[in-house]
């Protein structure tokens, strides 16, 4: 699981240093297990030059630690938080009712499991705390989703989202050119 060269690590004592410039993206998750999913929100905003910092807050192994990275996360400049979990996946939904940001949520599948589980979890919300959800291991979408979002105040990443989409459609033309052929 190699990740991309430019992982900006959160040590535990960031998650309280007020007034640094952390990077505009906070991947979040669970548990180390589920670095091979996360790691493809990562790529994607390596991809599109987006500084990103990567940890893991457990829920339920580190209360404390989630509460602290929550609450503090806006107060270092982080703009969008990405959340992994799976299972009884409460930390995206907790880590939304303590951060202003938007909470981008990655069902994370289990190994007794389908992921439904998360799934569910993460996207039942009650009104008043959104988790902007995606697909069952989709880690991939949650990265181009919080590009989006920063491309909000940022007409570089927009226009970068459109060669990606561009770039999609072509490849999609050429394998239905091939298949017709
Ligand atoms: C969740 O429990 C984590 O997000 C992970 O998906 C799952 C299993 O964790 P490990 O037992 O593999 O550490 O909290």
């Amino acid at each position: 699981n190699a990740l991309p060269s430019t992982v900006v690590t959160s040590p535990e004592s960031s998650t309280e240093n007020e007034g640094a410039s952390a990077p505009p993206v906070g991947i979040i998750m669970g548990s180390d297990s589920d670095l091979p999913v996360m790691a493809l929100a990562a790529e994607v905003l390596e991809s599109f030059g987006v500084p990103y910092e990567l940890s893991v807050v457990s829920a339920h192994r580190t209360p404390e630690r989630m509460v602290s990275y929550a609450q503090n996360a806006h107060k270092r400049g982080v703009k969008v938080i990405i959340a992994g979990a799976g299972g009884a996946a409460h930390l995206p939904g907790m880590v939304a009712s303590l951060t202003p940001l938007p909470v981008i949520g990655v069902p994370v599948k289990g190994s007794h499991t389908d992921g439904l589980d998360s799934l569910l979890s993460i996207v039942q919300m009650p009104r008043g705390i959104p988790v902007a959800t995606v697909a069952i291991q989709n880690a991939t979408n949650a990265g181009l989703l919080a590009v989006r979002m920063l491309g909000v105040e940022n007409a570089g990443l927009v226009e970068k989202m459109n060669e990606y989409q561009n770039k999609l459609k072509d490849m999609v033309l050429e394998k239905a050119e091939r298949l017709e052929t």
